[in-house]
């Protein structure tokens, strides 16, 4: 009786969550984990969703610093064995702010100090090359399923894009993102014109390529979606203490609240317009510059390309994303809720 009950409840508990992963948004995630904390925000978001499978994370600045700092986030919230990958060659290079010299570094003191996941501190060299990593995830998955959110450069799916078939699939590269891929969520550029780093920063031929030659659903979050929409207070403040992704934000930002560009596009990628964003255009497409510039154009025959805009205020978005955060830092943290004052003293006996 006992065994029949218990393999009824490990039944509906299978049923249920497989159901779950079923309906799960399958997500690949590449990041510039580096000279924002931004990126960190956005982890923490799409590692605590219920409401996504988190596939792979495509690292595409190469300090070391940036892949294990990914791990680091990843494994403690909850994901120690998602698959990682980074642009080489690969450099310890750390993060100095030369713009104002008000920002700081986090990338390694995060690596350092919460070591875990598939990169432990030192082990940057075992991360996957991005294009094997895409194109693995991409052949293992269903057709038209994966979301792909780009938070960075767009090196990494420049050269997917110019891939070759391999050991994972026959296809080239383009036509196993067309088969693959539902739709690309990317953070950059500024609308309807404008100039913003993740487009310039890096290569911007890159960029122009990877963006004037989709041909498939795309959703831009532009320059200025993000910048007046300020975050991580509450995660400082009131996140559960000596937790990586709070400690980024002091260690950057020292305490101060910041732009949201990453974790919008991130809320974007994971739970559509939702009650937060709208279309900002019904037709038309985004065109980039070889300068890494970049304008939309009205052409009224093109319908897969849409820029967001906010449905409500940026108090309101910037209170919403704060509450976001900071219920994400909670929900999986494997820090025991002990208060900062008692944190402090176990560490010193220790
Ligand atoms: C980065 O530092 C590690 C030691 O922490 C060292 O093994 C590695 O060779 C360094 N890599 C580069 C590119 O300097
Ligand atoms: C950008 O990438 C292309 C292709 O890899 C390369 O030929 C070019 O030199 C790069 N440009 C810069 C500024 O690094
Ligand atoms: C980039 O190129 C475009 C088109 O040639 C030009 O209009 C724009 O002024 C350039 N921007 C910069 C910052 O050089
Ligand atoms: C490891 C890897 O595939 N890196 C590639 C990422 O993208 C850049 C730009 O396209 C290539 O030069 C690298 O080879």
């Amino acid at each position: 009786m006992l065994n029949l009950l218990s393999s009824l409840i490990s039944l509906v508990l299978m049923l249920h969550s497989s159901r779950w992963r079923a309906s799960a948004k399958r997500l690949i995630i590449d990041t510039d984990l580096f000279s924002d904390v931004d990126d960190i925000g956005a982890l923490l978001l799409a590692a605590t969703s219920p409401s996504v499978d988190l596939l792979a994370v495509n690292v595409n600045f190469p300090s070391s610093y940036s892949a294990i700092a990914a791990s680091s986030i990843l494994a403690y919230f909850g994901h120690p064995d998602i698959p990682i990958s980074i642009l080489r060659p690969l450099t310890n290079v750390t993060f100095f702010d030369s713009w104002f010299y008000d920002l700081g570094e986090y990338a390694s003191k995060v690596a350092y100090h919460w070591p875990g996941g598939t990169l432990p501190w030192g082990r940057a060299d075992d991360a996957w090359d991005p294009v094997s990593l895409y194109r693995k995830v991409l052949s293992e998955s269903p057709d038209h399923s994966v979301t792909i959110a780009s938070i960075g450069f767009l090196d990494n799916l420049s050269a997917l894009l110019d891939s070759k078939g391999d050991a994972h699939s026959p296809l080239p590269g383009r036509e196993l993102v067309g088969a693959k891929v539902s739709e690309l969520v990317v953070m950059g550029g500024q609308y309807p014109q404008g100039r913003e780093f993740n487009f310039y920063g890096r290569n911007s031929s890159l960029t122009a390529h990877v963006i004037n030659s989709w041909e498939w659903p795309v959703v831009f979050s532009g320059f200025e979606l993000g910048v007046g929409v300020k975050s991580g207070k509450r995660l400082m403040l009131e996140g559960p203490p000596n937790n990586p992704a709070s400690m980024a934000y002091l260690w950057y930002t020292y305490g101060s609240s910041r732009s949201s560009w990453d974790p919008l596009t991130m809320l974007y990628a994971i739970d559509g317009l939702g009650d937060m964003f709208e279309y900002a255009n019904t037709f038309g497409y985004n065109h980039v510059y070889e300068n890494g510039s970049n304008i939309w154009v009205d052409d009224e025959t093109v319908n897969k390309q849409y820029y967001l805009r906010l449905r409500v205020s940026e108090d309101e978005a910037s209170a919403e994303l704060e509450r976001r955060l900071l219920d994400a830092a909670w929900l999986r943290t494997s820090n025991p809720q002990v208060g900062t004052q008692e944190w402090f003293m176990r560490k010193q006996q220790a």
